[in-house]
């Protein structure tokens, strides 16, 4: 609030400008980016905020707008695991709170009938919200298999991708991922981290890592043909896996708009027999291939090593992405982005409900606008809140209170009970200085003598909280004494700030 001052104009008209508008919270796709580590370690982020207005004019620069970048895959969860977006494609962004709204300076409240107004409107606190980020890769095609079946060496070997390679189970702890060009086609791959027997109960690192498969649209078996371990063969290795993949719970929030997600031991899959390099894998190759076949697998012998059987391999890789990418051209769920910038809404604007509250009526409004408004008074000055008298009688809130049985001095409520405010309603304020059709620049409400000055309406307040907490009193002797003795749900109303709680 600010009124211009100048030399021999001592009031030059209302120059409060406006506030910025808070910055946003905005989490988008950067392909730089490639984990969430540092959301796990400064999990708290928020936009900058704006700056007051000032007067002469001078408005309040916007906050800026935070960028949280993501690897692409993202998915952005809320607390209970509703998915609010997916993540996928350099680029895409999602407000995940907006900033809040700037106040209005008294010189864009000005009007002809309100020439200088004394108030400003406070600002509207910006948008807050918990969610969880988790990141799922985005590949064509998975490579499954036991730990040092050789993934990550196939990834390698075919792509330009240069994971970590050694002999020690669970080398790859996060998944890599490959770009694949086989002929025209180019799809990414991933490699998961190893799998073992009784991963579903947790066991090596658990199933977790099947989460990264979960967006593949076809696997690939890669089994050792040269295990070292006696217990092991291609064979038995397989249906270790397929047991795991079977086992695993696909997440339904992940279903296209048929509603259908395909389990992972349903996706097509392919076999590459790995290792054939090896005199004891190409034996071990030859023997288990006619088997594999006789279970419906394609099967590729192929050497990471030697770069053997890689092109072979490619292709038939190439031909189930280009079979899945026409299914699913248009199954990827497309996610609703809500962005919560309070905005004039014309809808009913308003609703008003009767509720009884120890023992007396209480009238609760809700709407947008009432409890936008409200948020945007100050009510330490009485402009201010006559304003917001006026706007609440502009849209009817007053005409609906009286329609709806109130009182002068029954508890009206703006909101829920959590932000909302509460009051005594006091109808004379209904009378808006836009209905009265007054003179220009005037208020009729300053003229009136009849008005109650605000010392005269504190005492009738009082004496009516006197009247209750009197008839109150005498209630609760009564039941006390004996006289009345039916059980009444009855708490002692402390202030009207309390009840409203
Ligand atoms: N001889 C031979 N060795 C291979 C071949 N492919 C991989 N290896 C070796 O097998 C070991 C494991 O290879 P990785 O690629 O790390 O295996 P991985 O499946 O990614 O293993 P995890 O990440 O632990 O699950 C390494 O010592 C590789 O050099 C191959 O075709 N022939
Ligand atoms: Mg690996």
């Amino acid at each position: 609030m600010s009124i211009r001052r100048e030399k021999f104009k001592p009031l030059g008209g209302p120059d409060g400008a406006s506030g910025g508008n808070g910055g946003d919270v905005i989490i988008r796709v950067d392909p730089q980016t490639t984990t969430l580590l540092s959301y796990h370690h400064s999990p708290h982020r928020q936009g900058g905020n704006g700056e007051p207005g000032k007067g002469d004019m001078q408005p309040g620069r916007n906050g800026e707008t935070l960028i949280l970048p993501v690897p692409d895959g993202t998915v952005v969860k809320d607390r209970a695991g509703n998915i609010l977006a997916d993540m996928v494609g350099a680029g895409t962004e999602y407000v995940a709170a907006a900033g809040g709204m700037g106040g209005l300076g008294n010189a864009g409240i000005a009007s002809q009938k309100r020439k200088a107004p004394g108030f400003a409107l406070l600002g509207v606190p910006g948008a807050e919200q918990d969610i969880v980020l988790e990141l799922k890769s985005v590949a064509d095609i998975a490579l499954v298999g036991y730990p040092s079946a050789g993934k990550s060496s196939l990834i390698a070997a075919m792509s330009a991708a240069r994971p970590k390679v050694a002999d020690y189970p669970f080398t790859t702890l996060i998944p890599n991922l490959g770009v694949v060009q086989s002929g025209e086609v180019r799809f990414t791959v991933a490699d998961v981290p190893g799998l073992i027997p009784g991963a579903s109960q947790g066991k090596g690192l658990g199933h977790e890592f099947l989460r990264h498969v979960e967006r593949c649209a076809a696997l690939v078996h890669v089994l050792d043909c040269a295990s070292l371990e006696s217990d092991r063969d291609p064979l038995s290795d397989l249906e270790a896996i397929e047991a795991e993949l079977a086992a695993y719970a696909t997440d339904s929030s992940y279903a296209g708009a048929d509603g259908v997600v395909v389990p992972l031991n349903e996706r097509p899959r392919l076999v590459a027999l790995n290792k054939t390099d090896m005199p004891d894998g190409s034996e071990m190759a030859e023997f288990v291939r006619a088997d594999l076949e006789g279970r419906g697998y394609r099967v590729f012998e192929v050497s990471a090593l030697a770069r053997t059987g890689l092109k072979e391999l490619g292709y038939a890789m190439a031909e189930l992405v280009t079979e899945a990418r026409k299914k699913s051209t248009e199954e990827l769920p497309q996610v609703e982005v809500p962005v919560l910038r309070p905005r004039a809404v014309n809808r009913a604007p308003f609703t008003i409900h009767r509720e009884e509250r120890n023992l007396e009526p209480l009238f609760r409004v809700e709407g947008e606008k009432p409890v936008r408004w409200v948020k945007q008074t100050d009510f330490s000055n009485d402009e201010a809140v006559g304003y917001l008298a006026d706007r609440l009688a502009k849209i009817g809130v007053e005409d609906k209170l009286f329609k709806a049985g109130a009182k002068p001095g029954d508890a009206v409520v703006i909101g829920d009970d959590d932000n909302g405010v509460i009051f005594d309603w006091e109808p004379t304020m209904a009378a808006g200085a836009e209905l009265l059709g007054s003179r220009r620049g005037q208020d009729d409400r300053f003229e009136d003598a009849s008005r109650p000055t605000r010392e005269q309406k504190r005492q009738d307040h009082q004496e009516r909280k006197d009247a209750r907490a009197a008839a109150r009193a005498e209630l609760e002797r009564e039941r006390k004494s004996g006289v009345w003795t039916e059980s009444v749900n009855y708490k002692h109303q402390s202030s009207p700030k309390d009840s409203g709680k």
